[in-house]
Protein backbone atom coordinates (compact mmCIF):
# COMPACT_ATOMS: atom_id res chain seq x y z
CA UNK A 1 0.00 0.00 0.00
CA UNK A 2 1.40 3.19 -0.84
CA UNK A 3 0.65 5.84 1.83
CA UNK A 4 2.40 8.92 3.75
CA UNK A 5 3.19 10.63 7.15
CA UNK A 6 4.81 13.57 7.80
CA UNK A 7 6.10 15.32 10.77
CA UNK A 8 7.20 18.55 11.84
CA UNK A 9 6.87 21.99 13.49
CA UNK A 10 6.48 25.47 11.76
CA UNK A 11 9.59 26.75 13.58
CA UNK A 12 10.80 23.09 14.68
CA UNK A 13 14.24 21.71 12.68
CA UNK A 14 12.45 20.80 9.57
CA UNK A 15 8.94 19.08 7.77
CA UNK A 16 9.63 15.47 7.70
CA UNK A 17 7.71 13.43 5.17
CA UNK A 18 7.38 9.77 5.05
CA UNK A 19 6.55 7.87 1.57
CA UNK A 20 6.03 3.81 2.57
CA UNK A 21 4.85 1.55 -0.43
CA UNK A 22 6.50 3.75 -3.30
CA UNK A 23 7.48 0.79 -5.73
CA UNK A 24 10.94 -0.22 -7.15
CA UNK A 25 12.78 1.50 -9.76
CA UNK A 26 11.45 4.33 -10.27
CA UNK A 27 13.80 7.28 -11.68
CA UNK A 28 13.67 9.54 -8.60
CA UNK A 29 14.31 13.40 -9.40
CA UNK A 30 14.75 15.90 -6.57
CA UNK A 31 14.58 18.82 -9.00
CA UNK A 32 10.85 18.05 -9.77
CA UNK A 33 10.15 17.70 -6.09
CA UNK A 34 12.09 20.92 -5.20
CA UNK A 35 9.87 22.41 -7.90
CA UNK A 36 7.16 21.97 -6.77
CA UNK A 37 8.07 23.17 -3.16
CA UNK A 38 9.55 26.51 -4.77
CA UNK A 39 5.85 27.00 -6.83
CA UNK A 40 4.21 26.04 -3.14
CA UNK A 41 6.39 29.15 -1.98
CA UNK A 42 5.32 31.54 -4.50
CA UNK A 43 2.03 33.07 -5.56
CA UNK A 44 0.81 36.86 -4.93
CA UNK A 45 0.04 37.53 -1.66
CA UNK A 46 2.57 35.30 0.31
CA UNK A 47 4.02 36.56 3.82
CA UNK A 48 7.16 36.98 5.22
CA UNK A 49 8.67 33.28 6.05
CA UNK A 50 9.04 32.87 2.33
CA UNK A 51 11.67 35.24 1.98
CA UNK A 52 13.41 33.15 4.81
CA UNK A 53 13.17 30.18 3.13
CA UNK A 54 13.96 28.36 0.62
CA UNK A 55 12.86 25.05 0.20
CA UNK A 56 14.47 21.98 -0.99
CA UNK A 57 13.88 18.63 -0.20
CA UNK A 58 16.73 16.16 1.33
CA UNK A 59 15.88 12.28 0.59
CA UNK A 60 17.20 10.14 3.50
CA UNK A 61 16.88 6.80 2.53
CA UNK A 62 15.08 4.52 -0.01
CA UNK A 63 16.73 5.40 -3.18
CA UNK A 64 19.84 3.85 -4.85
CA UNK A 65 21.84 5.36 -7.57
CA UNK A 66 18.92 7.66 -8.49
CA UNK A 67 16.48 5.21 -8.83
CA UNK A 68 13.46 3.60 -5.79
CA UNK A 69 14.36 0.22 -3.86
CA UNK A 70 10.93 -0.22 -2.89
CA UNK A 71 11.47 0.55 0.78
CA UNK A 72 10.68 3.31 2.58
CA UNK A 73 11.60 6.87 1.68
CA UNK A 74 12.45 9.92 4.14
CA UNK A 75 12.33 13.14 3.24
CA UNK A 76 13.20 16.42 4.78
CA UNK A 77 12.72 19.82 4.03
CA UNK A 78 14.71 21.80 6.97
CA UNK A 79 13.40 25.06 8.14
CA UNK A 80 15.74 28.22 8.14
CA UNK A 81 13.27 30.00 10.46
CA UNK A 82 13.96 27.20 13.66
CA UNK A 83 13.44 28.85 16.50
CA UNK A 84 10.54 27.09 18.39
CA UNK A 85 12.44 27.39 21.42
CA UNK A 86 12.85 31.13 21.51
CA UNK A 87 9.27 31.61 20.48
CA UNK A 88 6.37 32.72 23.05
CA UNK A 89 3.12 31.54 23.99
CA UNK A 90 -0.03 33.23 22.43
CA UNK A 91 -2.56 34.51 25.01
CA UNK A 92 -5.59 35.15 23.17
CA UNK A 93 -6.84 32.36 20.53
CA UNK A 94 -7.63 33.44 17.13
CA UNK A 95 -10.95 33.00 15.62
CA UNK A 96 -10.77 30.39 12.77
CA UNK A 97 -7.34 28.67 13.73
CA UNK A 98 -7.14 25.38 15.53
CA UNK A 99 -5.90 27.57 18.91
CA UNK A 100 -8.75 27.49 20.98
CA UNK A 101 -10.10 23.72 20.49
CA UNK A 102 -6.26 22.22 20.54
CA UNK A 103 -5.22 24.13 24.00
CA UNK A 104 -8.26 23.15 25.81
CA UNK A 105 -8.54 19.45 24.30
CA UNK A 106 -4.51 18.89 25.02
CA UNK A 107 -4.71 20.79 27.69
CA UNK A 108 -1.65 23.01 27.26
CA UNK A 109 -0.33 26.21 25.42
CA UNK A 110 -1.60 27.30 22.52
CA UNK A 111 1.64 27.33 21.12
CA UNK A 112 1.93 23.37 20.96
CA UNK A 113 -0.99 23.62 18.64
CA UNK A 114 0.05 26.68 16.31
CA UNK A 115 3.20 24.89 15.54
CA UNK A 116 2.17 21.58 13.48
CA UNK A 117 -1.09 23.26 12.55
CA UNK A 118 0.78 25.54 10.37
CA UNK A 119 0.32 25.21 6.65
CA UNK A 120 4.00 25.08 6.88
CA UNK A 121 3.18 21.31 7.53
CA UNK A 122 2.14 21.29 3.55
CA UNK A 123 5.44 21.08 2.34
CA UNK A 124 5.73 17.55 3.32
CA UNK A 125 2.78 16.92 1.64
CA UNK A 126 4.02 18.50 -1.47
CA UNK A 127 7.24 16.41 -1.33
CA UNK A 128 5.23 13.10 -0.73
CA UNK A 129 2.80 13.92 -3.61
CA UNK A 130 5.99 15.41 -6.11
CA UNK A 131 7.62 11.81 -5.18
CA UNK A 132 4.66 9.62 -5.64
CA UNK A 133 3.20 11.36 -9.20
CA UNK A 134 6.66 10.27 -10.43
CA UNK A 135 4.89 7.18 -10.38
CA UNK A 136 2.34 8.61 -12.95
CA UNK A 137 4.74 10.75 -15.38
CA UNK A 138 5.70 6.84 -17.24
CA UNK A 139 1.97 5.99 -17.54
CA UNK A 140 1.51 8.99 -18.96
CA UNK A 141 -0.99 10.55 -16.49
CA UNK A 142 -0.54 14.33 -15.41
CA UNK A 143 -1.92 16.50 -12.75
CA UNK A 144 -2.46 20.51 -13.34
CA UNK A 145 -3.76 22.44 -10.16
CA UNK A 146 -4.59 26.24 -10.60
CA UNK A 147 -6.73 29.01 -9.04
CA UNK A 148 -9.94 29.70 -10.19
CA UNK A 149 -11.50 32.37 -7.70
CA UNK A 150 -9.91 34.78 -5.69
CA UNK A 151 -12.35 36.32 -3.06
CA UNK A 152 -15.18 37.49 -5.78
CA UNK A 153 -13.13 37.29 -8.93
CA UNK A 154 -14.02 34.68 -10.85
CA UNK A 155 -10.93 33.54 -13.08
CA UNK A 156 -12.56 30.60 -14.66
CA UNK A 157 -10.65 28.55 -17.23
CA UNK A 158 -11.13 28.87 -21.25
CA UNK A 159 -10.79 26.10 -23.34
CA UNK A 160 -7.60 24.54 -24.40
CA UNK A 161 -5.02 21.75 -24.29
CA UNK A 162 -2.82 20.34 -20.99
CA UNK A 163 0.58 22.27 -21.82
CA UNK A 164 -1.56 25.36 -23.07
CA UNK A 165 -3.14 25.65 -19.49
CA UNK A 166 0.29 24.76 -17.54
CA UNK A 167 1.75 27.44 -19.72
CA UNK A 168 -0.86 29.94 -18.64
CA UNK A 169 -1.05 28.86 -15.51
CA UNK A 170 3.26 29.39 -15.14
CA UNK A 171 2.64 32.62 -16.83
CA UNK A 172 0.47 33.63 -13.57
CA UNK A 173 1.45 34.96 -10.73
CA UNK A 174 -1.57 34.08 -9.02
CA UNK A 175 -1.72 30.34 -10.41
CA UNK A 176 -4.94 30.90 -13.06
CA UNK A 177 -5.11 30.23 -16.04
CA UNK A 178 -6.25 33.86 -16.97
CA UNK A 179 -2.63 35.54 -16.58
CA UNK A 180 -4.42 38.47 -17.92
CA UNK A 181 -6.45 39.57 -14.89
CA UNK A 182 -4.20 39.48 -12.29
CA UNK A 183 -3.66 43.04 -12.03
CA UNK A 184 -7.27 43.50 -10.79
CA UNK A 185 -6.56 40.60 -8.32
CA UNK A 186 -3.42 41.60 -7.16
CA UNK A 187 -4.54 44.88 -6.17
CA UNK A 188 -7.43 43.35 -4.17
CA UNK A 189 -4.66 41.42 -2.55
CA UNK A 190 -3.00 44.59 -2.05
CA UNK A 191 -6.03 46.66 -0.34
CA UNK A 192 -6.93 43.49 2.13
CA UNK A 193 -3.37 43.51 2.99
CA UNK A 194 -3.41 47.51 3.94
CA UNK A 195 -6.94 46.75 5.63
CA UNK A 196 -5.13 43.83 7.74
CA UNK A 197 -7.52 41.40 5.84
CA UNK A 198 -7.27 38.04 4.32
CA UNK A 199 -8.68 36.47 1.34
CA UNK A 200 -9.57 32.70 0.15
CA UNK A 201 -10.78 31.15 -2.77
CA UNK A 202 -11.73 28.55 -4.68
CA UNK A 203 -8.78 25.85 -6.80
CA UNK A 204 -9.20 23.20 -9.17
CA UNK A 205 -6.77 20.52 -9.98
CA UNK A 206 -7.21 18.18 -13.30
CA UNK A 207 -5.60 14.77 -13.91
CA UNK A 208 -5.34 13.34 -17.32
CA UNK A 209 -4.42 10.18 -18.76
CA UNK A 210 -6.24 7.86 -16.14
CA UNK A 211 -7.28 4.51 -17.36
CA UNK A 212 -10.43 2.82 -16.40
CA UNK A 213 -10.70 1.26 -12.77
CA UNK A 214 -9.18 3.11 -10.06
CA UNK A 215 -10.92 2.90 -7.02
CA UNK A 216 -13.93 0.84 -6.56
CA UNK A 217 -17.20 0.65 -6.04
CA UNK A 218 -17.30 -1.85 -3.73
CA UNK A 219 -16.33 -0.87 -0.34
CA UNK A 220 -16.95 2.86 1.03
CA UNK A 221 -13.30 3.61 2.54
CA UNK A 222 -12.17 2.98 -0.81
CA UNK A 223 -14.07 4.87 -3.46
CA UNK A 224 -11.64 7.10 -5.08
CA UNK A 225 -13.95 9.92 -5.08
CA UNK A 226 -13.82 9.37 -1.05
CA UNK A 227 -10.16 9.53 -1.01
CA UNK A 228 -9.80 12.65 -2.87
CA UNK A 229 -12.25 14.26 -1.00
CA UNK A 230 -10.31 13.48 2.50
CA UNK A 231 -6.94 14.30 1.36
CA UNK A 232 -8.06 17.38 -0.31
CA UNK A 233 -10.50 18.10 2.89
CA UNK A 234 -7.47 18.18 5.57
CA UNK A 235 -5.52 20.67 3.65
CA UNK A 236 -5.40 23.54 6.25
CA UNK A 237 -7.84 25.87 5.65
CA UNK A 238 -10.10 23.68 3.02
CA UNK A 239 -13.79 24.03 3.83
CA UNK A 240 -15.18 22.51 0.98
CA UNK A 241 -14.53 19.98 -1.64
CA UNK A 242 -16.93 19.56 -5.30
CA UNK A 243 -16.05 16.67 -8.13
CA UNK A 244 -17.33 17.30 -11.69
CA UNK A 245 -20.06 19.28 -11.35
CA UNK A 246 -20.09 19.37 -7.86
CA UNK A 247 -22.72 21.13 -5.61
CA UNK A 248 -24.49 22.56 -9.25
CA UNK A 249 -25.59 18.61 -9.77
CA UNK A 250 -27.98 19.13 -7.01
CA UNK A 251 -29.42 21.94 -8.70
CA UNK A 252 -30.25 20.53 -12.46
CA UNK A 253 -31.99 17.90 -13.85
CA UNK A 254 -30.44 14.73 -14.69
CA UNK A 255 -30.42 15.03 -18.39
CA UNK A 256 -28.50 17.91 -17.54
CA UNK A 257 -26.00 16.30 -15.30
CA UNK A 258 -25.32 12.83 -16.58
CA UNK A 259 -22.14 12.55 -19.17
CA UNK A 260 -23.82 10.53 -22.42
CA UNK A 261 -21.57 7.74 -23.80
CA UNK A 262 -20.31 7.33 -27.43
CA UNK A 263 -18.11 5.28 -28.64
CA UNK A 264 -14.73 5.60 -31.12
CA UNK A 265 -13.07 2.86 -32.16
CA UNK A 266 -10.25 5.39 -33.48
CA UNK A 267 -9.50 6.13 -29.66
CA UNK A 268 -9.87 2.43 -28.60
CA UNK A 269 -5.62 2.60 -27.81
CA UNK A 270 -6.06 5.44 -25.41
CA UNK A 271 -7.34 5.16 -21.81
CA UNK A 272 -10.95 5.82 -22.73
CA UNK A 273 -10.43 2.73 -24.77
CA UNK A 274 -13.09 4.48 -27.27
CA UNK A 275 -15.85 5.50 -24.45
CA UNK A 276 -15.97 9.48 -25.31
CA UNK A 277 -18.51 11.57 -23.48
CA UNK A 278 -19.15 14.51 -24.96
CA UNK A 279 -19.53 16.01 -21.17
CA UNK A 280 -17.65 15.30 -17.97
CA UNK A 281 -19.60 16.81 -15.09
CA UNK A 282 -18.87 13.88 -13.31
CA UNK A 283 -15.59 14.95 -12.84
CA UNK A 284 -13.89 10.93 -13.95
CA UNK A 285 -15.46 9.11 -11.30
CA UNK A 286 -18.98 7.22 -11.57
CA UNK A 287 -19.37 5.42 -8.44
CA UNK A 288 -15.85 6.06 -7.02
CA UNK A 289 -14.09 4.45 -9.83
CA UNK A 290 -12.40 6.39 -12.78
CA UNK A 291 -14.21 6.11 -16.10
CA UNK A 292 -11.12 7.20 -18.65
CA UNK A 293 -12.23 10.81 -18.44
CA UNK A 294 -9.91 13.47 -16.80
CA UNK A 295 -10.71 13.39 -12.79
CA UNK A 296 -11.75 17.38 -11.63
CA UNK A 297 -11.61 18.17 -8.39
CA UNK A 298 -12.55 21.83 -7.13
CA UNK A 299 -11.50 23.20 -3.45
CA UNK A 300 -12.95 26.04 -1.50
CA UNK A 301 -9.86 27.90 1.03
CA UNK A 302 -11.04 29.99 3.55
CA UNK A 303 -9.29 33.23 4.31
CA UNK A 304 -6.13 32.86 6.39
CA UNK A 305 -7.54 33.08 10.05
CA UNK A 306 -4.25 35.29 11.42
CA UNK A 307 -5.54 39.00 10.75
CA UNK A 308 -3.41 42.29 11.35
CA UNK A 309 -6.37 43.77 12.27
CA UNK A 310 -8.01 40.90 15.05
CA UNK A 311 -11.53 40.22 15.24
CA UNK A 312 -12.59 39.59 19.53
CA UNK A 313 -11.30 36.85 21.49
CA UNK A 314 -10.44 35.83 25.01
CA UNK A 315 -7.43 35.82 27.35
CA UNK A 316 -6.98 32.66 27.95
CA UNK A 317 -6.07 32.90 31.70
CA UNK A 318 -7.97 35.85 32.42
CA UNK A 319 -11.13 34.92 30.67
CA UNK A 320 -11.50 38.46 29.91
CA UNK A 321 -12.12 39.66 26.14
CA UNK A 322 -9.40 40.69 24.24
CA UNK A 323 -8.45 40.67 20.63
CA UNK A 324 -6.86 38.04 18.94
CA UNK A 325 -3.26 37.08 19.15
CA UNK A 326 -1.46 38.33 15.71
CA UNK A 327 1.95 36.19 14.47
CA UNK A 328 3.30 37.22 10.78
CA UNK A 329 0.95 35.43 8.08
CA UNK A 330 0.08 35.58 4.53
CA UNK A 331 -2.89 37.59 2.92
CA UNK A 332 -3.80 35.49 0.35
CA UNK A 333 -2.47 32.01 -0.12
CA UNK A 334 -4.79 30.40 -2.64
CA UNK A 335 -2.16 29.87 -5.46
CA UNK A 336 -0.42 27.61 -2.67
CA UNK A 337 -3.32 25.62 -2.15
CA UNK A 338 -3.33 25.23 -5.98
CA UNK A 339 -0.21 23.35 -5.66
CA UNK A 340 -0.69 21.37 -2.47
CA UNK A 341 -4.24 20.35 -3.73
CA UNK A 342 -2.48 19.14 -6.91
CA UNK A 343 0.25 17.37 -5.35
CA UNK A 344 -2.30 15.77 -2.36
CA UNK A 345 -4.74 14.52 -5.26
CA UNK A 346 -1.70 13.33 -7.30
CA UNK A 347 -0.91 11.17 -4.31
CA UNK A 348 -4.17 9.57 -4.13
CA UNK A 349 -4.08 8.58 -8.08
CA UNK A 350 -0.33 7.13 -7.16
CA UNK A 351 -2.11 5.44 -4.33
CA UNK A 352 -4.70 3.59 -6.46
CA UNK A 353 -2.47 2.98 -9.37
CA UNK A 354 -0.31 0.53 -7.07
CA UNK A 355 -3.57 -1.09 -5.74
CA UNK A 356 -4.80 -1.88 -8.91
CA UNK A 357 -1.49 -2.74 -10.72
CA UNK A 358 0.41 -4.22 -8.34
CA UNK A 359 2.98 -2.09 -5.28
CA UNK A 360 6.78 -3.83 -5.92
CA UNK A 361 7.86 -2.39 -9.43
CA UNK A 362 7.56 0.11 -12.03
CA UNK A 363 8.08 -2.56 -14.53
CA UNK A 364 5.76 -4.97 -13.10
CA UNK A 365 2.63 -2.29 -12.75
CA UNK A 366 3.73 -0.94 -16.37
CA UNK A 367 3.47 -4.76 -17.59
CA UNK A 368 0.01 -5.10 -15.98
CA UNK A 369 -1.44 -1.66 -16.85
CA UNK A 370 -0.44 -2.86 -20.85
CA UNK A 371 -2.47 -6.28 -20.10
CA UNK A 372 -5.88 -4.41 -18.84
CA UNK A 373 -5.33 -2.16 -21.15
CA UNK A 374 -5.99 -5.38 -23.89
CA UNK A 375 -8.25 -7.11 -21.88
CA UNK A 376 -10.54 -4.33 -21.42
CA UNK A 377 -10.83 -3.17 -24.84
CA UNK A 378 -11.81 -6.53 -25.70
CA UNK A 379 -14.13 -7.14 -23.82
C1 LIG B 1 3.59 28.83 6.00
C2 LIG B 1 4.47 29.22 6.96
C3 LIG B 1 4.02 30.01 8.10
C4 LIG B 1 2.91 30.95 7.71
C5 LIG B 1 1.77 30.23 7.02
C6 LIG B 1 2.16 29.18 6.07
O1 LIG B 1 5.16 30.68 8.55
P1 LIG B 1 5.25 31.74 9.77
O2 LIG B 1 4.20 31.34 10.77
O3 LIG B 1 6.65 31.59 10.27
O4 LIG B 1 5.01 33.07 9.14
O5 LIG B 1 3.39 31.90 6.80
O6 LIG B 1 1.00 29.61 7.99
C7 LIG B 1 -0.25 30.04 8.17
C8 LIG B 1 -0.89 30.75 7.30
C9 LIG B 1 -0.87 29.66 9.39
O7 LIG B 1 -2.02 30.13 9.60
O8 LIG B 1 -0.27 28.95 10.14
C10 LIG B 1 4.00 28.02 4.86
O9 LIG B 1 5.20 27.72 4.69
O10 LIG B 1 3.11 27.65 4.06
Amino acid sequence: MLRYWTAGESHGRGIVAMVDGLPAGLEIDTGLIDAELARRQGGYGRGGRQRIETDRVELLSGIWRGRSLGSPVAMLVANRDYKIERMDDLEAPRPGHGDLAGAIKYLGPIRAILERASARETAGRVAAGALARQLLAPLGIRALGYVVAIGPHSLEPVAGTFDEHRALRDESEIYSLNPKQDGPVKSLIDKCQKQGDTLGGVVEVRVEGVPFGLGTHAQWDQKLDGRIAQAVMAVQAIKGVEIGLGFEAARQPGSEVHDPIHYDAGQVKTNTLGFTRPTNHAGGLEAGMTNGQPIVVRAAKKPISTLAHPLDSVNLKTKELQKASYERSDVCAVPAASVIIENVVAFEVARAVVEKFGGDSLDEIVARWKLFQEMAGKR
